[in-house]
């Protein structure tokens, strides 16, 4: 099984209805339904959303303006003021949703618990409380590197009940990884534990932050809050360390939610680019709440009686917008597992299912292919009935790994849900509505309402159905990232000058390319520029080679992925040597353990090959192109006489 090649998704014809009696009750019940309301949001977008605003948040003060468009800079519902957390938390304990399930975790040894609206309520104003205590306030950023706790989800709404911008840095990623974000963001404080489970072992984390602090290495850190998960034995440092248990304890369980303007920032999320370091998407409080709702109310018709688990981790966005603010904010049962699926449990993911009665699921298909490998008598042996809605994000999915969720998880029952979105757009932009978009195996579909998706060529011409080009949106949306913090001109350069505006017209710029075919279905074809997607996690090459380039063995280096079964991409690094050193195969482990500890292990690459010399063009450039080939294995696509010395593209070829 392999990445969709544009063979295996052009000859893709299969279409599939929504199952009729799913279609009866949803929220938005057939294709015609949709596009009425596409077609209603394109015509007067403004009118559109503020109606929803109005219907399905509560706000303490309404806007004045729904829309400020400053091209490239959106501000919506100018003026209004609202916390998110009262619309998660606050607003569902005036009805019966009170002592319902709010947050079902279920850790990875088997420990779980479950926390009530009212219960969460409680624990959220008590951690913003300990916020405060130690000095946290309204605008100050806190940094948040835990496991897949409940702590996660409460540390994050904590911050956002006394209006402190989170910045939540996945626990997979390494000290100095760390440090680099709490750097950039000047985060205040630091919420973090002991460690985490993950795949049979515990994961250090306070140890990773204890280093990135270390030397003053983080000036900005006054404190760290330790959440004990793991009983690792870790040194306390007086005056900067505290216990969460202890703080919260006796901490005082009121705390009124700090209205906030529509336009405060709510966090920064760090995600990797093309060039530089990882860029601080910015999202703000009432577009992002809103859209946040919407979209998973109606992509996943959530109901009252749901339990909905999105298997991502809280450090992705994903995770922040469908673990907690989006479902939250729709009075969802949302669950969350510390586990990830592992050869030791090849069961484990099911066995959440059946014990829950899960609902809807949500996953990713470098895990859907990790499922298919571990064997179909896994789900075959759980009753996963009550499975109604399947959930897909990352990566494209290959047409066999949709058919394959769909008819052995979903049992030919559930639409398969394919959610095509980024950090930087809060929220999916691209997806079936389960009740009234026909699927077709590795299509996105259509545009949510309100998005106006288009493809075009460099020069901003939209090109024809079927013919490749730039995925791009021509409208503001309510929960756009708002730019790159502190960092307004790559703002302005990355999303929205690679392709010229016209008329003063400007068009957000994704990355991925695309084909919309004849039906207005998009099939994204992957990343244009040098992200790569690795397991669903975006890396930046750029950032592998710096941190490569940091070790004394390497001149020289170029990452670029290689087409990978399993992970969709791995990362392959072209490397050559300093003079002081030869190349052994001690080396390669220690150039790729020299990558997880500047990154951290999920930009390890998959294999290291070192060369005389890498191709360039008469002018320097490294030449990608030629690498991608090479990597993969294919012969060299295209004319390489630009190149400076022709015999490199021999010897790289003929070494490893
Ligand atoms: C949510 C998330 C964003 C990049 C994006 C794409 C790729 C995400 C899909 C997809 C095809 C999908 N945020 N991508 N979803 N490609 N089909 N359904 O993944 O910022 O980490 O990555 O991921 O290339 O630009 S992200």
């Amino acid at each position: 099984m392999s990445q969709p090649t544009i063979e295996s998704i052009l000859q893709e014809q299969r279409l599939f209805s929504p199952p009729t009696d799913l279609a009866a009750q949803a929220e938005i019940k057939s294709l015609a339904e949709y596009e009425q309301l596409y077609a209603q949001a394109e015509a007067d977008p403004q009118a559109f959303w503020a109606e929803l605003a109005e219907k399905e948040l509560e706000w303490f003060e309404k806007w004045d303006t729904v829309l400020d468009w400053q091209p490239p800079f959106a501000k919506w519902f100018v003026g209004g003021k609202l916390n998110i957390t009262y619309n998660c938390l606050d607003r569902h304990l005036k009805t019966w949703r009170r002592n319902k399930a709010a947050l079902i975790w279920e850790g990875e040894p088997g420990d779980s618990r479950t926390l009530t609206y009212a219960q969460l309520h409680r624990e959220v104003c008590q951690a913003a409380n300990v916020l405060k205590q130690l000095g946290v306030s309204k605008g100050d950023r806190v940094g948040i590197y835990m496991p897949m706790v409940p702590e996660a989800a409460i540390a994050m709404l904590a911050c956002a009940r006394i209006g402190a911008p989170h910045t939540v840095v996945f626990g997979g990623f390494s000290a100095e990884a760390v440090k680099d974000r709490l750097n950039d963001a000047e985060a205040k404080l630091v919420i973090t534990a002991d460690g985490g489970f993950r795949k049979d072992k515990a994961v250090p984390l306070k140890a990773a932050v204890d280093q990135a602090l270390a030397n003053n290495g983080a000036p900005s850190v006054q404190n760290v809050l330790v959440v004990q998960r793991t009983q690792a034995d870790i040194t306390m440092e007086n005056g900067r360390d505290h216990w969460w248990h202890e703080l919260i304890a006796t901490a005082s369980a009121d705390c009124p939610p700090e209205p906030m303007d529509s336009e405060d920032m709510l966090f920064i999320l760090y995600t990797s680019g093309t060039t530089g370091r990882p860029k601080g998407v910015v999202h703000t409080t009432g577009g992002y709440n809103l859209y946040t709702h919407m979209t998973c109310k109606w992509a996943f018709d959530l109901k009252d009686t749901d339990v909905y688990w999105c298997t991502a981790d809280v450090g992705w966005i994903t995770g922040h917008s469908y673990i907690v603010y989006g479902p939250l904010s729709n009075g969802a049962t949302s669950l969350m597992y510390e586990g990830a699926p592992r050869t030791s449990n090849p069961g484990c993911f099911w066995d959440v299912v059946e014990k829950y009665g899960v609902n809807i699921f949500y996953t990713a298909p470098t895990a859907i292919r990790a499922f298919i490998k571990l064997g179909n008598q896994h789900p075959q042996a759980r009753d996963l009935s009550s499975l109604r809605v399947l959930g897909t994000v990352g990566e494209p999915i290959n047409p066999e790994a949709w058919i394959w969720y769909q008819q052995v998880i979903g049992g030919g029952q559930c639409p398969i849900i394919d959610t095509w979105w980024q950090t930087e757009t809060g929220g999916f932009m691209i997806t079936p509505l389960p009740g009234a978009t026909p699927t077709k195996p590795g299509s996105a579909t259509r545009p949510f309402p309100g998005i106006l998706a288009d493809v075009v060529d460099l020069d901003g011409n939209p090109v024809a159905d079927n013919d490749g080009g730039y995925l791009v949106i021509r409208h503001p949306w309510p929960s756009m990232m708002r730019t790159v913090y502190g960092d307004d001109d790559r703002f302005r350069r990355t999303y929205w000058e690679h392709i010229p505006p016209k008329d003063g017209n400007y068009v957000y710029f994704a990355g991925d390319g695309v084909r919309r075919d004849e039906d207005g279905y998009f099939w994204i074809m992957g990343r244009v520029d040098d992200v790569i997607n690795v397991s669903g996690h975006r890396l930046g090459t750029m950032e592998i080679e710096s941190a490569l380039v940091s070790h004394p063995a390497v001149a020289e280096a170029a990452v670029v992925g290689r087409p990978d079964d399993l992970k969709g991409e791995d990362v392959c690094a072209f490397v050559t040597l300093e003079h002081t050193h030869s190349p052994n195969d001690d080396l390669k482990t220690e150039l790729k353990q020299h990558v997880v500890n500047e990154i951290g292990a999920i930009a390890r690459p998959g294999e290291i090959r070192f060369a005389d010399a890498l191709p360039k063009t008469r002018s320097g450039k490294i030449i990608r192109r030629f690498l991608r080939n090479l990597a993969s294995g294919e012969d060299i696509a295209g004319d390489a006489s630009t190149m400076e010395d022709q015999s490199v593209l021999e010897k790289l070829r003929q070494g490893s």
